[in-house]
């Protein structure tokens, strides 16, 4: 086959899937001390179809866990998870990425990087990079 044919059917075939994409809004990373080994990562995930956010990787961190937050009385408890699931075109927030063993400081200026795997019906796959801005310690999404 001639390369620019392959090359054109390549283009289509990555414009088709391109409706099927899962979105991210607002990703930000909360700063972290210098002798903090950990940080997290935050963010709003939507896919247009039924789909679950099953890996999440980065550059910046040795390893790289899912987290739910639930309140345990008047504690915020933080909970590793397989997967998150993303119901058909709801916007899901109710996670975040979690960096253990940060390989250096998040200082505000900064951007961390994230490759998150989204799974579909059929097993199928689609990866999701994220650049997310570090914000201050002190920082809370809507609040400017
Ligand atoms: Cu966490």
């Amino acid at each position: 086959m001639n390369k620019h044919v392959f090359a054109l059917i390549v283009s289509i075939a990555l414009a088709s899937t391109a409706f099927a994409q899962t979105t991210v809004t607002e990703p930000w990373a909360r700063a972290t001390v210098p002798q903090q080994t950990s940080g997290g990562v935050y963010l709003q995930l939507r896919s247009p179809d039924a789909a679950r956010l099953v890996k999440a990787t980065s550059p910046a961190a040795r390893s790289v866990e899912i987290h739910t937050m639930e309140m345990n009385g008047q504690m915020m408890k933080m909970r590793e998870v397989d997967a998150i699931d993303l119901p058909a075109g709801q916007s899901v927030g109710n996670f975040h990425i979690m960096l253990m063993g940060l390989k250096q400081q998040l200082k505000e200026g900064q951007s961390v990087p994230l490759s998150l795997t989204i799974e579909r019906k059929g097993g199928k796959r689609e990866t999701v990079m994220v650049d997310a801005p570090v914000k201050p310690i002190g920082f809370t999404p809507g609040h400017h």
